[in-house]
């Protein structure tokens, strides 16, 4: 009897464990994002983290995830993530030699950096007694799991010797200001919600900010969806799942502009109580580098419009479809009403219907509301990847008639550029190349929306070969010719911008 009460609590106690998933936040000085090691957004564990204004105890968001399916042989593989404790994916990669997920305790991980961390590693790894930080040290470039891919984490291998290690100044490559990293297999549990067989993918993702005017409220994540199974997936679609807070959850609503290929949503009325109160809030989503072929939104009153429950649903929401097979028409709550479309409340953004249709003409009342964006991928063979970019958004503004609600909407859109795209490639900053150059020829130094105020190129012994004069200086792009006199080895390009002062590796070498 001691026995067993003893073993039940181990069990209660490791299962307590567990459930601690590792956390992380990025943010901007707005925006505080929770990222969570399951790759929950907007999540620190249980507890909702999507605040804006920062330090305000508002929320934008509950809830975003990644959703999959692929077939292959007429099966129907899928995972989604519709919740933090309903998650279909967990912390770890995928073993590639079984296609099975690895997890145990070191993988329960997010790895937070910023940009200033990596900079500041990168100025003092070659002081003596130099330790590097936490998840420097630990990023997961090199990791000692057997049959795990060597390299899973980006990085910059500034000794040139094909591994990581940081405390000979190799560095963790980042996209962002602040960066949250995590790897993620959907083979380790039950897929409770989706019914699905589990697929053999392993997500790698940052989820990342980027320090610029115009990109103060937008939280930014890139997937890669790597297929270690040995199945060649012949249909791939992944989505993008969100569940909208806004302030109070219960009064939202929510739409769809096809033709510029994002999702929004909006407070459904013009009081939001007990969150923004009449600062009503909004938020959008997008695919910034790929089409939006689809979105559909899913009501808990509703049998039709009710979450896919097994893998043929899965197929059927990821097909145009609701998920007991009824197709998804144009008008009211989106069946049996006009033409057939893959859109949700499009208003009249999409070119092939002609007609309105919002939310607000549905039927509903403004309530809790989630959306999923759908992308196609051309399938996904076995040991292939592919990559899913997405930018997520919110703001206020004041009080306004419904009518006007998706034109402020698009008026925030607009001010970042609908999505910030170019802000993102400027701000991904410096370039330098081609790296490595063949002496005679020209090497390109462009440090994006920086100023450049110095560069200089140093060899070996640190001896200055090659300087930035007057007339570069203020530049942002500068062409150094590369003296053929110049012997074969590795150089130092010093750079010293308006805003950064950083070194990068250069090899010259003869043809
Ligand atoms: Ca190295
Ligand atoms: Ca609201
Ligand atoms: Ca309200």
């Amino acid at each position: 009897m001691r026995l067993l009460l003893t073993t039940f609590l181990f069990v209660a106690h490791g299962t307590a464990l567990l459930a601690q998933w590792d956390t992380a936040t990025v943010s901007t000085k707005d925006f505080v994002v929770g990222v969570d090691a399951r790759g929950s957004l907007f999540h620190t564990g249980s507890e909702i983290r999507s605040e804006y204004p920062a330090n305000s105890g508002k929320h934008m968001m509950n809830y975003a995830g990644l959703w999959m399916m692929g077939e292959s042989g007429g099966t129907v593989f899928g995972a989604i993530n519709t919740g933090e404790g309903q998650a279909e994916c967990w912390p770890g990669p995928v073993d590639t030699i079984t296609g099975l997920p690895t997890t145990g305790g070191s993988w329960n991980r997010v790895w937070n950096l910023t940009d200033q961390d990596v900079l500041q590693h990168r100025h003092s790894f070659n002081t003596a007694g130099y330790q590097p930080i936490e998840d420097i040290r630990d990023w997961p470039a090199s990791h000692s799991t057997p049959n795990v891919n060597p390299i899973l984490a980006p990085y910059i291998d500034w000794d040139l010797d094909g591994k990581y290690d940081p405390v000979q100044g190799d560095f963790p490559k980042l996209i962002g200001t602040t960066n949250a990293y995590f790897i993620l297999n959907e083979g380790a549990g039950e897929h409770i919600v989706s019914g699905s067989p589990s697929m053999g993918i392993e997500v790698q993702g940052m989820a990342y900010t980027i320090n610029s005017k115009a990109l103060q409220n937008v939280v930014f994540v890139r997937y890669h969806l790597i297929n270690r199974s040995s199945r060649n997936y012949s249909t791939f679609k992944a989505g993008l799942f969100l569940d909208f807070a806004l302030g109070n959850a219960n009064d939202n609503r929510i739409g769809t502009d096809v033709k510029n290929g994002f999702v929004y949503a909006y407070n459904g009325d013009l009081n939001d109580e007990g969150g923004y109160e009449n600062q009503l809030p909004g938020a959008w989503a997008v695919f910034p580098k790929l089409t939006l072929d689809g979105s559909v939104g899913f009501s808990a009153s509703d049998a039709v419009r009710a979450m896919p429950s097994t893998s043929e649903g899965l197929k059927n929401i990821l097909s145009g479809k609701w998920s007991g097979g009824e197709p998804r028409t144009f008008g009211g709550k989106g069946y049996q009403t006009g033409e057939a479309t893959n859109f949700l409340y499009s208003g009249s953004t999409d070119d092939q219907i002609s007609g309105f249709w919002a939310d607000s003409t549905s039927g509903d009342a403004p309530g809790t509301r989630n959306v999923l964006m759908i992308h196609n991928f051309n399938g996904l063979n076995s040991g292939e990847y592919v990559t899913l970019d997405v930018a997520i958004g919110v703001g206020l503004e004041n009080g306004q008639p419904d009518a006007q609600r998706t034109q402020s909407v698009w008026t925030i859109l607009n001010e970042f550029n609908v999505l910030g795209v170019d802000a993102i490639s400027q701000n991904l900053g410096f370039r330098l190349y081609p790296n490595p150059v063949t002496a005679g020829e020209i090497i390109t130094v462009d440090a994006g929306e920086d100023e450049i105020i110095q560069l200089q190129l140093t060899d070996f012994l640190g001896r200055v070969v090659w300087e930035s004069g007057p007339d570069e200086k203020k530049m942002r792009k500068i062409t150094i010719p590369c003296s053929d006199a110049l012997p074969d080895g590795v150089y130092q390009m010093n750079m010293k911008t308006t805003s950064t002062i950083s070194s990068h590796k250069v090899l010259i070498h003869r043809r």
